[in-house]
């Protein structure tokens, strides 16, 4: 699936495979028409990250895994970028937690809801895992939003606690605030709605996000929540983060 004819020591070699798999994705269906847009603005600000996972974002992703091991619902909302770009990371992390995906698009549609559903069950499948893929019954709306966009499972995300979306719609960030969950927001952009709405917002880009998690799960387990975590704070780090790579000779 990530064959790509750039060599691994190429200096934009994830960013190209990133890409291969966005291709990859588009001619299976399974993306938004404005997928492509949302992608080139999370990598203009990649770019300006110097395309690192940054010490702002790692304190994130910990106070993120530790939330969502804490919770006693957890739930990994999957959109068309994030089944493209981290299907897998994202079921090892809903394995590790024991909680199940929610497919939960915002431009929905059956055929890419069905497009979407295939590839997370085949690479389910791939990896052996025993994780619960939701989204194909939706039982369930998100009060405040209106339309196909509020679908989604009882069992899932509307009962949940704590839920991770990555690349998330500022109003459905929203929407989920609102109903008192823990929202933990993975964006490029420190700016866009939904990093400042979140409860957690790791400035950072998906997949690293995600490693840097499943990395510290594996080395350390079980961590403890940060009674001091200041979310504004960290994100401002993260703005200026992006900032400084704009004064870059
Ligand atoms: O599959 P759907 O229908 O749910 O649609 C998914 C997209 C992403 C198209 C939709 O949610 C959308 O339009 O999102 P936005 O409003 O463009 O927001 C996406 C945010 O994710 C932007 O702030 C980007 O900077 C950021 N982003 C894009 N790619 C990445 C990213 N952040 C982290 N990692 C990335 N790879």
């Amino acid at each position: 699936m990530d064959e790509i004819a750039a060599d691994p020591s190429h200096p934009r070699y994830a960013s190209l495979l990133m890409r291969r798999r966005l291709e990859i994705a588009a001619e299976k269906g399974m993306l938004a028409d404005s997928a492509m847009i949302a992608h080139g603005r999370g990598e203009a600000f990649d770019y300006l990250l110097g395309e690192r996972t940054t010490e702002s974002a790692a304190r994130a992703a910990r106070q993120a895994l530790a939330a969502l091991q804490a919770a006693d619902r957890p739930v990994l909302s999957i959109n068309g970028n994030v089944a493209a770009l981290a299907c897998d990371e994202m079921l090892q992390l809903a394995d590790h937690l024991s909680c199940p995906v929610e497919v939960n698009i915002f431009y929905r549609t059956p055929e890419r809801m069905e497009a979407i559903l295939n590839h997370m069950n085949e690479r389910k499948l791939a990896l052996g895992l025993e994780v619960p893929v939701l989204g194909h019954a939706p039982d369930a709306q998100i009060p405040g939003l209106k339309g196909p966009r509020a679908a989604c499972h009882r069992e899932g995300i509307l009962e949940s606690d704590v839920i991770l979306v990555p690349l998330e719609d500022g109003d459905r960030c929203n929407a989920l605030v609102a109903m008192g969950k823990t929202v933990i927001v993975i964006d490029l952009n420190p700016l866009s709605r939904s990093a400042q709405q979140g409860s957690i917002t790791i400035v950072d880009e998906l997949s690293r996000a995600l490693n840097t998690m499943l990395g510290i799960a594996a080395e350390e387990g079980h961590l403890a929540i940060d009674a001091s975590y200041d979310h504004q704070a960290v994100l401002n780090e993260g703005l200026a983060a992006v900032l400084s790579g704009l004064k870059k000779p």
